[in-house]
Parts: structure tokens; C-alpha cells; sequence
């Protein structure tokens, strides 16, 4: 009998009055409970099965739109999403969250009371990866014909616990449970392979090259719905596992090779087991290697195979394709497609280099020369022979361009080419992806600029038209409709709700800023949120804190540019004024609050993360202070957490050495939710400043121009310390163990390295901070006109929404538009 498909793909609209059979359904005939056997996690399983099901209708719809459109494809490739839980996300983004709670009361379920059964999806160590899961939002929401592509950790970034004072890594384990957001889809399995060596034949007198790898992995893809709010668009996030393929394991197994076998396996699995914890500083190890070209190699297999569908003329690809690199960690994806279009489709190179480099587009992240991926050609040796081959053709080609372009110039070589020759013989992943790329962007105006001018110079004279910036932003549906759903209805009530999909009209409460009822109302949600962050500090740390204390906070990865050990100083430095001069008044209580994880190599960082404990178990036990000062680090930093966090914060502390931080985005998370920043001339905070204005931001310190002129310069941190008795006195008392009175000395790290050196001159700026922090102080005192700011600075936020970057992004790089239904279907 022939399947009646016009009957099988009616669509089960889900009604809230069927949203209660739908829960009762899956948790009876799915799960096998009923009402004497079913736990939290069942019912919060149960309800998450719901909403998926109303998101698979939507998601398969929109496949079939985007395939009749023909449109262009965005192909975003990044080794990180850091999504956080997705069910109220999900649920908001569907705009099911009325009926949700209306459908299921009759049942007595309210949905809001089970997301913490949500196992966080934490596949990404800070901002790259959070920005990536803003952009599948912004680009879902946008109706842009968008995939992600990733990696499926079996763990993601390490759980962070505090034992005795020191960071301890333990492992995630987030896929425990079931994980109900993805769908494994084995039949787009894919080959991956590595190692061997490449054959050399000729055809009709052309050199031609066969890669015969020694060994091969399956790439075995598991789809992620990203839903778009409000527009039934569900786009796609399609993470790779790996696994070894059986019939490679067979034959060693016929040969009695049992062991080798199963070690080969076990191998090749372990690709995707666990994510590199290390941000920004690279480790250098040959497993992250092999991880990027598997994710690679998946990756642009499946792309193809998604072209071809559409076109078998390779020519057509970047008519057909956009592949956005997300940092320089997929920048292999550049010689995988030549290898694909010149040994398996038989393109001639030129054609394929036309192909290849109108195909791409490059986001760097970070001008830390610690983080610019660099990788031994040995491990392109051993895993990648033949891309290894391509990439020295690349390099020869391009440096022929270079040296006619600049006669007799050998060092302009030396400094663009794709191989750096000393110490060790290394490929340049940058300039793969420069080279490779149609466009190369920094993500905030002054990052960019640094790029042009200080980190890639050679390669903007020679490539102008590459370069540009794509300040970031954040998607309002998680960090304000869904974090903050109090302050989220007061503005709807005050300028409806356009704002949730267009930022920019957050401009319209600039009046309510001089509305003694807005606020109040303002004031009081914030009051609401403060207490809800005080009962989780008390519960994640045993701190008590003061409900209306001011909050000031500074959550983030632990690094040394981030400069925690600058906002620490100073806290001990308030503590002894409170000491010396037991001026208490009325002042508020300030708690100083610290989340975040540092890599498990980064010694200074964990010392760090020691030093601001060892300083909160002093001071909060200190009587003589009358509770003045909190401060608290809150272990296990992640996306869950900042969203409890950040809308409860008066005081947000961005305080990078100027010219560090590439943009930052929990800046603007905070100022979205009302806290004012107290920050340096860096990143996106002087983009920030000029929306809100100067009036409504705290700066401080040296700009980029100065702490060049002090890097250049002779520095002398020593000096500060003695001339300054703030410092000074800070840094001996830190010297005297009075804080780490059982474990004498520990502190001598910190304080030597910046006696010393001070490479990220905290004490250089510790003055200019100290006065900002007084001015803040003052301004506090006076609640209207702090309100007034607070205001302000939400209403002038509209820039930062991701939507604006991502529409960016597609008229400028992609050149994609958004699809739409077409009216009356
Ligand atoms: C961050 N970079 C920038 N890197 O530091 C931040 N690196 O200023 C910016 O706002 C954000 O990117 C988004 O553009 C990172 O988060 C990493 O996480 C990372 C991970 C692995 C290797 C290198």
C-alpha cells in the first residue's frame, strides 16, 4: 500500500487544550510513570518532549521553505556553543508560554518549576561560544537561511568546584540524561580520514594527487532546532561525534589484531569526548588538532553535499554557499576544499582558489599572541599530509604576489608567509584564513582597528577591501525577555513589544527616565531580582548578604588582561580604609562579587581565584567592618548563573588593559539590564559609551595610545609600589600572610609578578580605578538620578542587540537575505 503523504504531513497543531494529553501522553507511554512513580526530572522530561514536538512541525516547515527558496546558505562553523539550558528559551521563542501554563494548570504543572532539571549545554569556554549561540538565535529569528555547525563534546567545559580555596575540574557529564534537543541522524554519517600519504599520477600529462589515508573515523551528526522568535522559523545546529567505523575494526580483528583494534577505536572516539578548556592561550596539542579537522572535514562534506543537491557546477558554490569561520579554529576548511575541488572534483587549481576564497569569511577574536593559532608541521606530517602539501602551494603562489608586489623585500616574506620557519617549522592558521577569505572582521570598532593597523598590517596594505568590523551584540530574547521577565513586562507595558525583535526601539523609554513612577517601578524590580540573586549566593556559598546591598560585579573567565587581581586589590584597599578609619555611617553594604573559570594549565589564574577567596574569608568574617563589605565568589560560572546575575547587578566591572579584550559582550548584557559600567577605554565599552553617554558610564584609566607608550617605555611597576601608599600598602599586607596566614608565602606569585612586571599594568591604573569607585559611591547616594542612568542606559542599548550584527553580517559578508513564507501559506 502506498503511504497517503498528504495525510502523514497534516500538521498536529498543538491547541492548549491538547498540551495537557500531550505532557500526560509522554510521561505515561514514553517515560512508563504515572503519578506514584514519577519524579521531578520525568515530569520536567515529559514537559521538554511537548514543546518538541510542537518545534518538529515548525522545523520540518521550514526546511521545506528554505529549499524551495534556492536561496543562498549560511554556514556558520564554530568549535563552541555555549547555549545554556533551552527549554524556557525554546518555549519563549515558540511564543508558547501562555498556553503552556494555561494548557497544563487544569493538571496542576506550572513548566517554570522544572527548567532546573535542565542539564546546560556548556559546549564553549566564554565569549566566542556564547556569541555563537546569540548569532544562531539572531539568525533564526532573522529568517536567515543559517546552519551551525559543531562538535559534539561528551563533555563540555569541566564543572568548576572550590576546594579549600582552590579551583578543582570535574568533568561534565551533560549528556547523563537523555539530551531531548537533539536527533541523531546516522544517515548522514560521513568518513573522515587521517594520516598515510599522497600518491603522485599523471593524467594527460597533468600531476595529480591521491591521498591514501592510514586510518578513518565516522563523523555522525546530531541536529540541534534553533528556534526563531515569533516567526515559526526553526533553523538547525548540527554537532559532530565521532566514532570508529566497524568494518576498519573487523579486518585487524580477523587478523588477531584484537587489542590494537579496540585501542584504535577507543582512539578515534576520544575525538570528541571533551572540549579544550583553554581560552585564549593555545595548547598546542595534537588531539585539538585532529578535533578541528574532523569537525572540518564533517562539516564541508555535509555542505557539499547539500550543494550538490542544488547544482553540480563547482562555480556556482559561492552563489549557493557562505562559510563563516568563528576564529581561526575551523580554518583547515580552507585547504579541505581545494583538496575536494582539485584531487576529487578535478577542478584545475586556479578555478578551485577562485572558488575557495570567494567562499569564506574570517572572525578573529583576540590579538593575544598567545591565542593566534599557530601548528608544528609535523602534526600536518603525520595526520594531513596532502592538506599540507596544498597549503606550501598556497603559500608559494601568494608569495609570489607578495614579492612582486614588493620588490627585493624579503622580510614582507618572512612576515606573511603561511610558514613560520623558527623556532620550529609552524603553519600560520591567520593567514590561512586572511588568504582564504573574502572577508576578515574584528568584533568592535576598536578591535578592528587594532587588527588593521598593529597585528596584521602587511596583509591590510595588501588586502584593504578584506577588512572590517562587526561590532557584537547579544540576543534580547535570552539576556532581557528571559532573564529579566519583570523589567521585560514594564517595558512592554510602556512601549509594547516591538523591542524583542528590534532593540532599537528601547529609545522610547528615554522618557520614563524623568517618571518618578517608572522609577520606582524600575527600582523595585531590580530590588526584587537583587533578592533572588542574595538567596543564591547564600545557598552556593553560605555568605549572607543584604538584599538592597550594591551589587558590583565582575563575571567572566579568569585572566590576567581581565585584570580581577586590579578589582581584588582594590577591595582590600577599601577594607583597610574601613579598618583605619571605622568611618561606617549609613553606607550601604557592597558586595563585590566574582564568578568564573580559569583553564586548568593557567597557574596565575587559579592563584588568583585563591587570593579572591582567601580575601572574602577574611573580610566577611571580620567583625570590625560591621558587614561593610562582602565578597563572594560564586563557584561554577555559566550561562544559568549570569542570568541570575546580571539582572540583579547595580555596578558592572569591564576593567581590561585597554587594547586587550576584543569586545566583550557581558558588558552589554548588564547596561541592557540597567547596571552601570565602570570601565576602560577597550573593547566594545567605548562603543557603549558613545550610545549611552559619557554621563551614563564610569571610565577610567589609560587609553590603548597610553599603555603602548608605557609598554614601549621603561615600566617600572616597582616604582608605583613605593610612591604609592595605596598600593603599597595593599600589596604588604597581601606580603604579610595576612590573608593566607595557613599557607604562608602562596601570594608571593601574584605579588612578584607584579612588583616586577605588571605586564597588564594594574598597578599603573589601580589610582585612576580607586577614584572612579569613589565617584561611583557618590553617585549612588543619589537614587533618582542613579535610577535616571540606569534608565538610560537600557534605553540606549538598541545598538547591541545581535540581530543588528547578524543583519550586518548578511548584507555585508553573506550577501543572503531572509526568507520568507510567501503571504497566504
Ligand atoms: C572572546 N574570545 C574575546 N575566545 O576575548 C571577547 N579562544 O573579547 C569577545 O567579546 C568574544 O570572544 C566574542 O567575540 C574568546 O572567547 C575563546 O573562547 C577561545 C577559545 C578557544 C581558543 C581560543
Amino acid at each position: 500500500m502506498k503511504a497517503n503523504w498528504d495525510n502523514i504531513d497534516a500538521q498536529i497543531t498543538m491547541q492548549k487544550e491538547s498540551l495537557a494529553n500531550f505532557f500526560v501522553h509522554y510521561l505515561k507511554f514514553f517515560g512508563g510513570k504515572d503519578r506514584y512513580s514519577a519524579s521531578e526530572l520525568d515530569v520536567y522530561n515529559a514537559l521538554a518532549y511537548t514543546i518538541r514536538d510542537h518545534i518538529i512541525e515548525k522545523w520540518l516547515a521550514t526546511k521545506v521553505l528554505y529549499n524551495k527558496s534556492h536561496s543562498k546558505r549560511i554556514y556558520y562553523l564554530s568549535m563552541e556553543y555555549l547555549l545554556g539550558r533551552l527549554f524556557s528559551n525554546n518555549i519563549i521563542n515558540l511564543g508558547a508560554d501562555k498556553e503552556f501554563r494555561e494548557g497544563l494548570k487544569k493538571l496542576g504543572v506550572d513548566w517554570e518549576d522544572y527548567t532546573p532539571w535542565e542539564r546546560e549545554s556548556a559546549l564553549g569556554n566564554g565569549g566566542l561560544g556564547r556569541l555563537a549561540a546569540c548569532f544562531l538565535d539572531s539568525m533564526a529569528t532573522l529568517n536567515l537561511p543559517a546552519i551551525g555547525y559543531g562538535l559534539r563534546y561528551e563533555y563540555g567545559i569541566f564543572r568548576q568546584d572550590i576546594c579549600q580555596g582552590y579551583q578543582v575540574e570535574e568533568p561534565d557529564e551533560w549528556l547523563k540524561f537523555d539530551n531531548i534537543w537533539e536527533m541523531k541522524r546516522i544517515e548522514h554519517t560521513v568518513p573522515v580520514h587521517f594520516g598515510g600519504e599522497v600518491e603522485t599520477y599523471h593524467i594527460d600529462g597533468v600531476e595529480k594527487f591521491n591521498w591514501c589515508p592510514s586510518y578513518t573515523v565516522l563523523g555522525i551528526p546530531y541536529d540541534m532546532p534553533v528556534v526563531g522568535y515569533g516567526n515559526n522559523i526553526v533553523n538547525t545546529l548540527r554537532l559532530w561525534s565521532a566514532k570508529v567505523s566497524e568494518e576498519f575494526d573487523l579486518q585487524d580483528f580477523n587478523q588477531g589484531n584484537y587489542i590494537d583494534a579496540v585501542s584504535e577505536k577507543v582512539e578515534g572516539e576520544t575525538l570528541t569526548k571533551v572540549l579544550y578548556p583553554d581560552d585564549r592561550t593555545e595548547s598546542g596539542r595534537e588531539l585539538r588538532f585532529r578535533q578541528q579537522y574532523f569537525f572540518v572535514c564533517c562539516s564541508i562534506q555535509d555542505i557539499m553535499r547539500k550543494f550538490l543537491k542544488e547544482s553540480s557546477d563547482f562555480r556556482d558554490f559561492p552563489k549557493k554557499a557562505v562559510i563563516q569561520l568563528n576564529d581561526t579554529h575551523p580554518s583547515i576548511s580552507i585547504a579541505e576544499l581545494m583538496r575536494i575541488l582539485v584531487d576529487e572534483k578535478h577542478l584545475p587549481w586556479d578555478v578551485a582558489w577562485d572558488i575557495t576564497r570567494k567562499s569564506f569569511g574570517y572572525t578573529n577574536h583576540t590579538i593575544l599572541p598567545e591565542a593566534l593559532e599557530k601548528w608544528p608541521v609535523e602534526f600536518f606530517q603525520r595526520h594531513l599530509p596532502r592538506h599540507l602539501q596544498i597549503i606550501y602551494k598556497l603559500n608559494q603562489h601568494f608569495l609570489q604576489e607578495v614579492s612582486v608586489q614588493n620588490p627585493g623585500d624579503n622580510d614582507i616574506l618572512r612576515r606573511m608567509s603561511l610558514v613560520e620557519e623558527y623556532p620550529q617549522k609552524k603553519i600560520r592558521m591567520a593567514h590561512l584564513a586572511i588568504i582564504g577569505s573574502t572577508s576578515v572582521n574584528g568584533v568592535s570598532e576598536i578591535h578592528s582597528e587594532i587588527l588593521k593597523e598593529q597585528v596584521m598590517p602587511d596583509f591590510y596594505n595588501s588586502f584593504p577591501h578584506k577588512f572590517n568590523n562587526k561590532t557584537n551584540g547579544i540576543t534580547p530574547r535570552r539576556w532581557l525577555l528571559q532573564a529579566n521577565p519583570s523589567l521585560a513586562k514594564l517595558i512592554t507595558e510602556k512601549i509594547g513589544k516591538e523591542w524583542i525583535t528590534d532593540l532599537s526601539q528601547l529609545k522610547k523609554l528615554e522618557k520614563y527616565a524623568d517618571d518618578k513612577d517608572f522609577r520606582k517601578r524600575f527600582d523595585k524590580i531590580k530590588l526584587e531580582n537583587k533578592k533572588k540573586l542574595a538567596k543564591l549566593i547564600e545557598i552556593e556559598t553560605g555568605v549572607v548578604v543584604e538584599d538592597d546591598a550594591i551589587f558590583d560585579v565582575q563575571i567572566k573567565r579568569i585572566h590576567e588582561y581581565k585584570r580581577q587581581l586590579m578589582n581584588i586589590l582594590h577591595v582590600i584597599h577599601l577594607y583597610c580604609e574601613l579598618r583605619d578609619h571605622k568611618n561606617f555611617k549609613d553606607a550601604p553594604q557592597r558586595v563585590f562579587l566574582f564568578a568564573g573559570k580559569a583553564a586548568p594549565g593557567y597557574y596565575m589564574a587559579k592563584m588568583i581565584i585563591k587570593l579572591i577567596l582567601n580575601v572574602a574569608k577574611v573580610i566577611n568574617n571580620d567583625e570590625l567592618i560591621k558587614d561593610k563589605i562582602k565578597v563572594v565568589f560564586i563557584p561554577n560560572y555559566k550561562v544559568s548563573l549570569a542570568e541570575t546575575i546580571i539582572p540583579a547587578t547595580d555596578i558592572s566591572e569591564q576593567i581590561s588593559t585597554a587594547g586587550k579584550e576584543a569586545s566583550g559582550t557581558g558588558n552589554m548584557k548588564f547596561a541592557l539590564n540597567g547596571a552601570l559600567t565602570i570601565g576602560t577605554l577597550d573593547g566594545a565599552n567605548i562603543e557603549i559609551m558613545n550610545e549611552v553617554g559619557k554621563e551614563n558610564i564610569f571610565t577610567f584609566g589609560l587609553d590603548i595610545d597610553e599603555i603602548k607608550a608605557k609598554r614601549e617605555g621603561n615600566y617600572e611597576p616597582y616604582q608605583l609600589y613605593s610612591e604609592n601608599p595605596n598600593i603599597k600598602k595593599v600589596i604588604d599586607l597581601i606580603q604579610s600572610n595576612f590573608f593566607s596566614l595557613h599557607e604562608p608565602g602562596i601570594f608571593e606569585p601574584i605579588c612578584n609578578s607584579l612588583l616586577t612586571q605588571d605586564q597588564y599594568f594594574v598597578f599603573a591604573d589601580f589610582n585612576a580605578y580607586m577614584e572612579c569607585h569613589e565617584k561611583i559611591l557618590q553617585e549612588y547616594k543619589n537614587q533618582k538620578q542613579w535610577t535616571k542612568k540606569a534608565i538610560l542606559n537600557v534605553a540606549r542599548m538598541g545598538k547591541f542587540s545581535s540581530d543588528r550584527t547578524i543583519n550586518e553580517y548578511a548584507a555585508d559578508i553573506w550577501k543572503v537575505s531572509p526568507v520568507k513564507p510567501k503571504k497566504g501559506k
